[in-house]
């Protein structure tokens, strides 16, 4: 399956999409991700996501491996630096940090990266990736030397998001930061949406199903849950049945 392709036919009909964030630091034993991919599967969750800030284990081949054994779901990496390059997975989203100002993540990362990716199957997913503050200091933020555009900022996001479509990144992460003390707003959202025609995924902080829907009704195309599955697994079901009612209005429609 072509993954950009998939998501931008979605998003040409206005169907959303949901992904499972799983950082392979907080996986001690890939056990433990037993009731989650049930879930995922259950719920016809559409990706998973694997990746952190800060991989400090290297079991991220081992994750893979369970996430493909007991289920078809594509896998995306979702990495920090050039280091987390897994060629099991499906796809990488080829990040860009177009909201900082450091230069090893906005070319150097992607340099060393982009040989070792060539020797792969791996779809490359070229994507602007742009950080939103959310009250505290998020790993990301941290670890990046960066800092977010504040929340209030929306043309700066806007514009943000407008140069990296410019420049041929094929889709824009709006990111709050994982386990985010509030998620992307709505006119945060809904500026960068209508800046650009790239699917957009938006993530960090959604914790709750109604937070879910107020990202899909702003523009999101792709949502992306990790820390609160971390807590509750079982939240996956309300969550995914919010991206499944939105869509399911638009075949009734
Ligand atoms: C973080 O967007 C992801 O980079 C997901 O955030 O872990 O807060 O769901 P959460």
């Amino acid at each position: 399956m072509n993954i950009c392709h998939s998501l931008n036919e979605r998003r040409r009909i206005g169907k959303k999409s949901i992904a499972v964030l799983v950082d392979p630091d907080k996986i001690e034993d890939v056990g433990q991700l037993s009731p989650l991919l049930r879930l995922a599967s259950e719920n016809c969750v559409d990706f998973f996501f694997a990746g952190g800030s800060l991989v400090t284990t290297n079991n991220l081949s081992a994750v893979i491996g369970a996430i493909k054994e007991s289920t078809s779901i594509p896998i995306v990496l979702f990495p920090g630096s050039a280091m987390q390059i897994e060629p099991s997975a499906d796809a990488i989203l080829f990040l860009s940090l177009i909201s900082g100002r450091n230069p090893d993540l906005l070319i150097g990362q992607q340099v060393a990266a982009a040989p070792i990716l060539k020797n792969t199957s791996l779809e490359i997913l070229p994507t602007g990736y742009i950080l939103i503050s959310s009250g505290k200091t998020t790993s990301v933020a941290y670890i990046s030397n960066t800092t977010p555009i504040p929340e209030d900022k929306y043309s700066l996001a806007a514009c943000t998001a407008l140069a990296g479509e410019m420049l041929g990144l094929k889709i824009i992460y709006l990111d709050a930061g994982s386990g985010a003390e509030r998620e992307v707003n709505q006119k945060m959202i809904n500026a960068v949406r209508k800046s650009v025609e790239v699917p957009l995924i938006v993530g960090g902080g959604i914790n709750t199903p109604q937070k879910a829907f107020r990202a899909l009704e702003a523009g999101a195309d792709l949502i992306v849950i990790g820390n609160a599955l971390e807590k509750d697994p079982q939240l996956l079901t309300e969550i995914a049945d919010t991206v499944y009612e939105w869509n399911q209005q638009l075949t009734s429609q």
